[in-house]
């Protein structure tokens, strides 16, 4: 209660920070853990947030952006679903002198004073761990290696830097083949959906999945099992984020690889706004620290998922 409060060690300041985000969507596991992430760490800090979902629209970023402008929130974050167009949105905000994070995918801008800081994950790094894995697998399977690659939503950093990291890593061998390559924007139903069609347009030919996401990898799980294929053993599937769902497929054998993707934000988004209203200089790109998950680690990564 109230009174309890008198005694904390450290009194609550008179006036919270008000931090403004727009968050993307929630298309994935990955981005609902992204936005407790980051609700429970403001909530945690004092933060006073200013929540708005675009549902995966960038004009719906633009309004949450322009009414956080409005409202005169002291720090204002985006986690930008597309890489490109950011900059006259970004030029409102510096007119206001409103300071500007960039969370979890980056944008494609020429001016970089248009941000404070970009806090997220290396993508491409992500990619060529899969790529790594994929040319370790495949070292002993005859050819020609048939790949079917799922990417997430078109225009946005993660799959076209995880695409990038990926084709760089294999890149040279007759033996591997593109076979279906298409978007399905980081959801279960249009993974399944996705991989449906590539199975009936390639069936058997299709060796290796990439898919960019988990919940796309889920998708295609099913999709493969309708099709009569074991997951994972006719088709070696090679996927991204570390999902709890994701990981007891690993555990199952019905995934193979899972690279990490930390969506565990929150902490370092509130710390990095609370610095900038105390006036300290952030480096200008922050990266978690990320692994990847195997078969043999999965049963016991399992058990300490949350999301
Ligand atoms: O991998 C995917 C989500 O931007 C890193 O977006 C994020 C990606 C994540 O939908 O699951």
């Amino acid at each position: 209660g109230i009174s309890d409060r008198d005694t904390d060690v450290d009194p609550l300041p008179s006036s919270p920070i008000v931090l403004g985000f727009s968050q993307l969507g929630s298309e994935s596991d990955w981005r609902v853990a992204n936005t407790e992430s980051i609700k429970g760490a403001a909530q945690e800090a004092g933060v006073e947030l200013k929540f708005e979902n675009a549902e995966s629209s960038q004009q719906k970023q633009f309004e949450a952006v322009r009414s956080f402008i409005q409202q005169k929130v002291d720090v204002i974050a985006i986690a930008p679903v597309i890489q490109s167009g950011w900059e006259p949105i970004l030029k409102e905000a510096k007119a206001a002198g409103i300071p500007v994070i960039i969370s979890d995918r980056s944008i494609d801008v020429q001016d970089s004073s248009l941000y404070v800081t970009f806090i997220g994950a290396d993508f491409y790094e992500e990619g060529r761990k899969a790529g790594k894995y994929f040319l370790d697998k495949t070292r002993d399977m005859a050819g020609p290696i048939g790949i079917a690659e799922l990417k997430g939503t078109e225009g946005s950093s993660p799959s076209i830097e995880r695409g990038k990291g990926f084709r760089d890593t294999i890149e040279g061998h007759s033996d591997f083949v593109f076979l279906e390559s298409d978007f399905a924007d980081f959801t279960f139903e249009k993974g399944k959906e996705t991989m449906r069609r590539f199975l009936k347009e390639r069936g058997k030919e299709i060796k290796v999945l990439f898919a960019h996401n988990d919940d796309m990898a889920l998708g295609a799980i099913e999709a493969i099992e309708e099709y009569g294929l074991k997951p994972g053993k006719d088709i070696v599937i090679i996927s991204v984020d570390g999902t709890r769902k994701a990981l007891e497929m690993l555990a199952l054998g019905k995934i193979n690889l899972v690279v990490e993707c930390n969506p565990l934000l929150g902490p370092n988004l509130i710390q990095a706004a609370t610095e900038i209203i105390q006036g300290r200089t952030l480096p200008k790109r922050i990266v978690p620290a990320e692994s990847v998950f195997t078969e043999q680690m999965a049963e016991r990564e399992v058990h300490n998922r949350k999301y």
